[in-house]
């Protein structure tokens, strides 16, 4: 059955659209011609588009006003929203409308859905999961609110010199960026800096006043988020960071032109640039203004919106206030703002501590998404001292309390727990003798619910991170498994595959994901067999293709595309995919007749510039990879290609492509991924470790239909009491041995012997802290029993169809469901047609 896309009464025609186009082309961008320009045109339909969107916008806003209903408040310091024409298009219903108007004009809508920069604000799955949580919460119906920095430079754009990455700055707002709307009538101010003095009243009675020492501003940048066929278009606001002019005409007054441009200058740097560093946070002071800054602005402008309706917020509307608004902390990148709402509450509407305290705890949720301990922030007291004096006091009076009426009750006596739990930790050598602020600890004290983002993490989190924590507040910890959104992970990325299943499934399985479960019963169908992998190795030649631009590099369709593309991270273990390619490629030179079906590696991750062991793997894959691929010897059995500036939009080329899907994480250590959500909608077959959200796939497509390997999160937790010894693995494992010593020659780098032995240090002088040699041989394993099973394709058919099949849980409306009743308690809106 073909469903027809829900297009309201008042949607418009394809003429129509054509002539909001050329009413762009010509008036907007003063090109009425219709000259082949496809970056003009990409716009002029943008624009169009825009025009309708925004419209809906207004329409939303009025009706949520009206219903009154609780909003949530989404802060995330990333958003990885990636290109939004083709999205945008899908979710309002427009896509064959304005694909027809293009056509009357001598365009193709998919050649201009490739034009236009990614928003590429973000690092990886942190900042793609706020970008699939928008789209779902808006598809719902959901009085939602974005908040986020409008990064003059997102996330840097990578290429490669001689196999090493190189990086330069995202500029993606060169040619225009027609998806948003700046509302400076919206702006806000932030107070930093200064200093904090106590004020005694006659009855004896103090309070503390800050004196603040500078200003910046915040210009709101609002993207529309549409959701998909509902008629609500939510706002992500980004916040854009300018000197406060009001306070500039001082020093122009003075004669001080140059200090006022100067302090310009100053203001816009912090809303610069995105830091790049994820899952390795360094102190850098203004990151802690990023911070500040976002979290101040978010907070003034849901307090204001919170005014439009009940007027001025006063201490006698505590109670409504926790009513209409919900705050998700995304991590703790935005923990400041439970200071701010404090200081707002306390300093600004004179709100008692307790009830102001009382207020917060309702208000604030947080998620963790992480359990790496050096990926847990903790800023410097010295830096809070000088930047927030005052919200250093309040942090202090939190933590007191906390420690004073929670800690010593449930531990009298006990000074360790005091010190373990305080929202301070204390200076010692461990923290090059400085006090730090613990900012997952000041989540954890004020949040009512905190959450992990998959079944296993969430048990960790409990276990291991926050034990004490939840021997306090037994039901604060909860779980909720991340999902992806189907529409931009199936439904625009793999049109073929969309089609096919719009043939199959009754009702919209873009919306109800687990109606896909109906394909189990074809997964064993000839025919049906035959029409999903025809789509599979479509999608494999168009990929196929742009390997080659990217890369040079010939690759055939018909063999196994086994990808790995995530951040560059020694957790993720991009070394392990490595070490099993240099066994492979060793065994082929061994025995080039060797049975094994022509494999394709394809890699793509970005390293954080820093991150010097990731680039050294980027570079060694790199590096491997062009020996491989110029080895007549090896027949073309074997190719590595290493996609250069991975990103959202590449990422959807990539993953419809996929035939295997690589989760090779150190058990314990990747909190959820989604990516292996993605791949195994699209089809792809999982070689993973019990980790993560793998655990909770395996479940959900049986044991039959999924490649686990490796050590458990207690085989790793025994490695570790044990004393885990990677040279044992280096001795006793012969294969291992010659790969590794490989990477001290110069057969990969001629005459450079040694440039890759940072790799195979790591794993031996290093100590290995992921288990890579330890997981070896279970890994190359797993690899061999899939080279067998995609020998069989029947059997290899029947697997990736029931991947698709069986990835309904994973749809992030199911977990936007899952905040909404167990974190937020909202109701959804309709909006009046
Ligand atoms: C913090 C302070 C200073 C600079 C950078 C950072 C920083 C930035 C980004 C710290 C961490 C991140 C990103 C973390 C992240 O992406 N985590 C991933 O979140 C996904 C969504 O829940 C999970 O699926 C992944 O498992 C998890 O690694």
């Amino acid at each position: 059955m073909k469903k027809q896309n829900k297009v309201s009464a008042t949607s418009p025609s394809s003429s129509e659209l054509k002539k909001l186009i050329e009413h762009h082309l010509q008036f907007t961008l003063g090109d009425g011609s219709h000259v082949e320009n496809h970056q003009a045109m990409w716009k002029a339909t943008s624009l169009a588009l825009n025009d309708i969107i925004v419209k809906k916008l207004e329409a939303t806003k009025q009706q949520q006003q009206k219903d009154d209903h609780k909003s949530v408040n989404y802060l995330s310091l990333e958003y990885l929203m990636g290109r939004l024409l083709s999205n945008n298009l899908h979710n309002l219903g427009l896509y064959q409308n304005t694909e027809q108007a293009l056509k009357d004009m001598g365009y193709e809508l998919a050649d201009l859905c490739e034009q236009g920069a990614d928003l590429a604000l973000g690092n990886g799955g942190l900042g793609r999961l706020a970008a699939c949580f928008l789209d779902s919460l808006a598809t719902l119906d959901y009085n939602a609110m974005g908040y986020g920095i409008h990064y003059q430079h997102g996330l840097f754009e990578q290429s490669f010199d001689n196999g090493r990455q190189i990086e330069a700055p995202d500029m993606w707002r060169e040619f225009g960026s027609p998806w948003e709307v700046c509302r400076p009538q919206s702006s806000q101010l932030v107070p930093l800096y200064g200093h904090v003095e106590q004020v005694f009243q006659a009855d004896g009675s103090s309070e503390m006043v800050w004196h603040e020492g500078k200003h910046l501003k915040g210009v709101p940048w609002d993207v529309p988020i549409v959701g998909y066929h509902s008629d609500t278009v939510n706002v992500l606001r980004l916040w854009e960071c300018r000197a406060d002019h009001a306070l500039d005409w001082d020093l122009f007054n003075q004669g001080n032109y140059l200090q006022a441009l100067d302090q310009q200058v100053q203001a816009e740097t912090v809303s610069k640039l995105l830091y790049p560093n994820d899952e390795h946070p360094a102190g850098q002071e203004l990151r802690f203004i990023q911070q500040y800054f976002f979290c101040a602005c978010s907070i003034k402008d849901i307090i204001a919106r919170f005014e439009i309706n009940h007027g001025k917020l006063a201490e006698l509307d505590s109670e409504l206030f926790a009513s209409k608004v919900a705050i998700q902390l995304n991590d703790t990148h935005p923990t400041i703002a439970i200071l701010e709402l404090m200081r707002v509450l306390v300093d600004e509407h004179h709100f008692a501590w307790d009830n102001a305290w009382a207020l917060c705890q309702q208000v604030f949720a947080y998620t963790n998404h992480t359990l790496l301990p050096e990926a847990l922030e903790k800023w410097s007291v010295a830096l809070f001292e000088r930047v927030l004096p005052r919200h250093l006091t309040i942090l202090y009076r939190i933590n007191e309390a906390f420690l004073n009426d929670e800690v010593s009750k449930q531990w009298p006596g006990d000074d360790e727990m005091r010190r373990k739990l305080s929202l301070i930790e204390e200076a010692d050598e461990h923290n090059g003798y400085q006090r730090k602020v613990r900012m997952a600890h000041l989540c954890v004290v004020t949040a009512h619910k905190v959450n992990g983002v998959a079944q296993i993490h969430s048990d960790l989190v409990k276990k291991d991170l926050f034990p004490e924590f939840h021997q306090l507040w037994p039901t604060k910890l909860t779980n909720v498994t991340n999902g992806i959104t189907p529409r931009r992970w199936l439904k625009a990325c793999n049109p073929l595959l969309a089609d096919l299943l719009d043939k199959n499934i009754s009702g919209d399985w873009a919306k109800e994901l687990t109606s896909l479960s109906a394909l189990a019963a074809q997964a064993d169908d000839a025919k049906f067999q035959q029409e999903f992998m025809a789509i599979k190795r479509k999608n494999k030649e168009v990929l196929t293709a742009e390997i080659k631009k990217l890369t040079g590099v010939t690759v055939s369709p018909d063999a196994i595309f086994d990808v790995q593309i995530k951040r560059l991270h020694e957790y993720k273990r991009q070394h392990l995919n490595l070490l099993h390619i240099l066994a492979l490629y060793r065994r082929l030179l061994a025995n080039p007749e060797l049975p094994m079906q022509p494999r394709v590696f394809i890699f793509g991750a970005k390293a954080a510039p820093g991150y010097k062991l990731a680039k050294e793997i980027i570079y060694a894959t790199n590096k491997i990879a062009e020996k491989i691929n110029n080895d007549a010897r090896i027949q073309d059995k074997l190719k590595v290609v290493f996609l250069p500036n991975y990103r959202v939009s590449l990422a959807e080329k990539i993953i419809p492509a996929a035939d295997v899907s690589e989760q090779i994480s150190t058990a314990g250590k990747e909190a959820s991924g989604t990516g292996n959500m993605k791949l195994a909608l699209n089809g792809a077959v999982t070689i993973g470790t019990l980790d993560g959200a793998n655990i909770e796939i395996a479940e959900e497509v049986g044991d039959d239909n999924i490649f686990i390997f490796g050590l458990t999160v207690d085989e790793v937790k025994a490695l570790n009491a044990n004393g885990y010894d990677s040279h044992q693995y280096y001795q006793n494992n012969e294969e291992i041995k010659a790969c590794l010593d490989w990477l001290d020659s110069d057969y990969f780098t001629p005459g450079h012997a040694g440039e890759l032995s940072a790799l195979k240090e790591s794993l031996l002088a290093g100590g290995d802290p992921y288990k890579v040699l330890a997981d070896f041989q279970s890994y190359s394993d797993a690899h061999q029993a899939l080279d067998l099973a995609y020998q069989q394709p029947k059997k290899w058919a029947r697997m990736a169809i029931l991947n698709t099949a069986l990835m309904g849980k994973f749809n992030s409306d199911r977990s936007i469901e899952d905040y909404v009743n167990n974190i937020w308690q909202l109701n959804a809106g309709q909006i009046a047609k």
